[in-house]
């Protein structure tokens, strides 16, 4: 077995717990029939490519040692998605609640956003995974963060991509100009956040009835 497979399983093994216990969340709001702070989560271990070229931007040797994975705690990546910015202090509160977990880092791009636009909430989180070998602790990231800042990011991570990081002095304007537009988005819902969720619970309580059987 190669020893970037060796080194990657225990962050693959992080990744699946974490999916599960993170949307375990969710499904106990909609148990109880209360309007969760998290819509979707979502998760992946980063590609050898992305460690690669983060190896080469921190100037670290890329091969798999505690120091690349000191420097890169992303390896495990994860993703909360809310509805409202005001969900985001909420579902942080969670994660800080949980005896399965420790937080070791907060960094807040919400009040501070990157110079690119970007908006999240990112937890740095230590995870104990079991292995044959006994129990490892290892990083990883926790992105929180509306739906309208996962869109923004989404498309600009892609136009990073194609630009290699360089974008045309039009296109970053553009980018920041759609930033602050998704922030003004995630302000007007928070305005008639009542209305949304009135209207969300009584969609949930009626699904039921409604669904042919
Ligand atoms: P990928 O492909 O998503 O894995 P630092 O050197 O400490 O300033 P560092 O180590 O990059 O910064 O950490 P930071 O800033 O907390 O960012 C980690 C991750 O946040 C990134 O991982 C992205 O997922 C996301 N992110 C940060 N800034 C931006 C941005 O401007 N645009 C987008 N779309 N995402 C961002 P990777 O490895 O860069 O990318």
């Amino acid at each position: 077995m190669g020893q970037w497979e060796r080194f990657l399983e225990p962050y693959k093994q992080a990744v699946s717990e974490l999916k599960v216990k993170l949307k375990g969340m969710r499904t106990q709001y909609e148990i109880e029939n209360t309007n969760s702070p998290i819509e979707f989560v979502t998760g992946r271990v980063k590609p050898l490519a992305s460690i690669y070229d983060k190896s080469l931007i921190k100037g670290i040797v890329f091969e798999p040692s505690e120091t690349l994975a000191k420097e890169i705690p992303d390896i495990a990546g994860l993703r909360m998605m809310c509805q409202f910015v005001d969900d985001i202090e909420h579902v942080v509160e969670l994660l800080r609640a949980r005896k399965d977990i420790k937080i070791v880092e907060e960094r807040d791009y919400i009040s501070h956003k990157k110079q690119s636009g970007y908006r999240s909430y990112h937890v740095i989180i230590e995870y104990p995974v079991q292995t044959i070998h006994g129990e490892i602790n290892i990083l990883a990231e926790i992105q929180i963060r509306t739906l309208a800042m996962n869109f923004w990011a989404s498309i600009e991570h892609s136009l990073n991509y194609k630009y290699k990081g360089i974008f045309p002095e039009e296109i970053k304007k553009r980018l920041q100009y759609a930033a602050e537009a998704a922030f003004r988005l995630d302000e007007e819902m928070s305005l008639i956040r009542g209305e949304i969720q009135e209207a969300q619970k009584y969609f949930s309580e009626n699904k039921e009835l409604s669904t042919p059987r």
